[in-house]
């Protein structure tokens, strides 16, 4: 019958989805068994998980590097401008919408005003004053790494150290740190660059750029692999996490409110707000267009990452979808990693609801001043777990709190990662959807073929 079909047909997110339920329930019954658990006990716990993650993970690079440069190779000059300048617009205007809900929520909600938590915060470790300027001079500045190879496993980030306390100018000395973690940004841009040399160069270029093909193909066979081991990985991941968290009862009797104001918007945004605007912009139902990512969204749950679920996201919009893989390939890697609107959403919540507890009035100015750096963090955090935490600062820094405020909310912002990067993902994926419908027309007077032929599954 439809039914069996159906079930059929959405076997691997019901299975992940029982993977979460189930992860949850063993983590509260292994909790009931016995209050403290070592981290060595934790660990062989989530073993399973940590092995699905880690396989996730070392897709990410050749997959993000390859899919961009093999997707804008593909297409011609003037056409992938117009693909990316759709993406880019869709990308900006969704994220602003979900800072502006969340600034009217928190507004109207008022989560902080009479919260009854910790409100001491540990003393300031350094001196290291971290302005808005300086991180979004970083963040342009990784977007040009020197170096490709090093951009793989770090980034740079400038800080200005003011070692005696004072203002004065003079006394700030500029230091570069070197943080671990992979300057996606940067590979990023330089693959969007490289990709754009092969159009031109066409063939000329062409071992390159069937390399890049190639490999592709390559990442995206290895990604149907690690797929199946998902609804297994996730669960012990969520278990795991369960058993190592703090007594979430407790945590959330004084967040509960804030936890709820964020979680209401990440709601409205991702069932709400994006379906509108797909429904308004391609007369497609939405709804389907979710269950079809099912796969994609239970991933970033359990992952809490953007990037480690790119593979995921990737494989639903084209098989599911049948999204056209030069759009799929271009349009999602950089999503991933520039387009969050529940981080960004989470941002402006978190810095209002910490300016309530402390009582910062707030004028229309500073929340104008709080919706474009929000933006902005969003885009500056990568898609790893808890990212949006650290770019932070920089939203706090406009209304004027110390960065060290951020442990108002850091009890519950694991929690809270897991669902604004589940609605990363959607707002990802539907602009994804969005501009490959608008791109229809342009993409079938394409003389080449397809980069690699959609094998879909029966
Ligand atoms: N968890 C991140 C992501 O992958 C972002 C964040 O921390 O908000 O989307």
């Amino acid at each position: 019958s439809k039914c069996v079909g159906c079930l059929k047909a959405n076997k691997l997110t019901i299975a992940t989805v029982a993977g979460v339920v189930l992860g949850a329930l063993l983590g509260i019954i292994l909790r009931q068994t016995k209050l403290e658990w070592s981290g060595r006990e934790v660990m062989y716990i989530g073993y399973l998980g940590d092995l699905f993650l880690q396989m996730l993970k070392s897709l990410i690079l050749p997959l993000i590097i390859s899919s961009l440069v093999s997707a804008i190779a593909s297409l011609d000059l003037s056409l992938s401008g117009r693909i990316a300048g759709r993406a880019i617009a869709y990308y900006l205007t969704t994220t602003f919408a979900a800072v502006v809900l969340g600034i009217i929520l928190v507004v109207s909600i008022k989560p902080g005003v009479g919260y009854t938590g910790q409100t001491e915060v540990q003393d300031e470790q350094d001196k290291r004053h971290v302005l808005t300027v300086d991180t979004l001079l970083d963040l342009v500045k990784n977007m040009f790494p020197e170096n490709l190879i090093e951009a793989c496993i770090q980034q740079h980030r400038t800080r200005l150290l003011n070692e005696t306390g004072g203002t004065d100018l003079q006394e700030f000395t500029i230091t570069t740190e070197i943080v671990a973690g992979t300057n996606i940004l940067g590979l990023v841009v330089a693959s969007a660059v490289i990709g754009i040399a092969l159009a031109q160069l066409g063939e000329e270029a062409k071992t390159l750029a069937n390399f890049f093909h190639s490999l592709m193909a390559v990442m995206m066979k290895i990604t149907t692999w690690v797929i199946w081991l998902s609804p297994v990985g996730i669960m012990f991941l969520v278990a795991a996490k369960i058993l190592e968290m703090d007594d979430i009862a407790s945590v959330m009797s004084s967040l509960a409110l804030y936890f709820g104001t964020v979680c209401v918007g990440l709601f409205v945004q991702g069932f709400v707000v994006l379906p509108i605007l797909y429904f308004t912009l391609t007369r497609k139902n939405p709804f389907q267009f979710i269950s079809n990512i099912g796969t994609a969204i239970v991933t970033a749950f359990g992952t809490a990452s953007s990037s480690a679920t790119l593979p995921v996201t990737i494989k639903c919009l084209e098989e599911n979808l049948g999204v056209d893989p030069r759009v799929a390939r271009f349009a999602l890697p950089i999503g991933a990693t520039i387009n969050m609107d529940g981080t960004a959403l989470y941002e402006a919540v978190a810095a209002i609801f910490i300016a309530q507890v402390r009582g910062v009035e707030m004028d229309i100015g500073t929340l104008i001043a709080i919706s474009i750096t929000a933006t902005a963090a969003s885009i500056g955090a990568a898609g790893i777990p808890q990212a949006g935490l650290v770019t932070m600062v920089m939203v706090l820094d406009t209304v004027g709190l110390p960065s060290e405020d951020v442990t108002l909310i850091l009890a519950v912002d694991w929690l809270l990662d897991r669902f604004r990067t589940a609605v990363n993902v959607m707002g990802d994926a539907f602009g994804a959807g969005i501009v490959n419908h608008r791109s229809q027309k342009e993409l079938a007077t394409l003389t080449g073929p397809a980069p690699v032929k959609k094998n879909k599954e029966k």
